[in-house]
């Protein structure tokens, strides 16, 4: 790991911003996340089809499948966000491999908010027993309270107005955290 400019703990910081996808994406958003969770394409997402992008974003944040999501996840993710940058796979991240990454990602994000919290803050919440780690259930009673409160007129479906409506609620309510603290 010698010349290495970025440690994989260098990583972490934006891998946490990196992880922190939105449940709801963006209408418009590169990549299509909304069509993928739109799985019938109707153009809305019912609580099905966001329960099936649930069951993936578990299983893909769960990096040890031990079925919960907590610290040894986020390190291991770390670590694959490392050898990810390291494209020459040297073992370390050179600078331009780290500028590569950051660009890729910038381009990425640009349409999410700037600053979603990271998933510690994200999922901190879901941790409703509170020993530091997601369990599925709680990740899927998350989803579910997510879900409904987006759901305004409580259809069941969440058109792209009332999860753009959702994700503007949540950004504010962010904001108006780190007012107060
Ligand atoms: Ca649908
Ligand atoms: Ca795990
Ligand atoms: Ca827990
Ligand atoms: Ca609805």
């Amino acid at each position: 790991m010698k010349n290495s400019l970025y440690s994989a703990g260098g990583a972490a910081a934006l891998m946490l911003i990196a992880a922190a996808s939105v449940a709801y994406a963006a209408p418009g958003e590169r990549g299509g996340r909304w069509q993928k969770i739109d799985a019938d394409g109707n153009g809305q997402i019912s609580q099905a089809e966001q329960n099936a992008a649930a069951q993936a974003r578990f299983a893909a944040l769960d990096v040890d499948g031990n079925g919960k999501i907590d610290a040894s996840d986020r390190e291991a993710r770390v670590a694959q966000a490392f050898a990810k940058m390291d494209t020459d796979n040297n073992g370390s991240v050179s600078e331009a491999e780290f500028k590569a990454a950051q660009k890729a990602r910038a381009e990425k994000r640009r349409a999410a908010s700037p600053r979603s919290g990271g998933d510690v803050g994200r999922w901190g919440r879901a941790d409703t027993n509170g020993d530091q780690a997601i369990s599925r259930a709680e990740f899927d009673a998350a989803t579910r309270a997510r879900f409904t409160t987006a759901d305004v007129n409580g259809d069941g479906n969440l058109t792209r107005e009332e999860a753009q409506a959702a994700r503007k609620a949540v950004r504010a309510q962010r904001k108006a955290a780190r007012r107060a603290g």
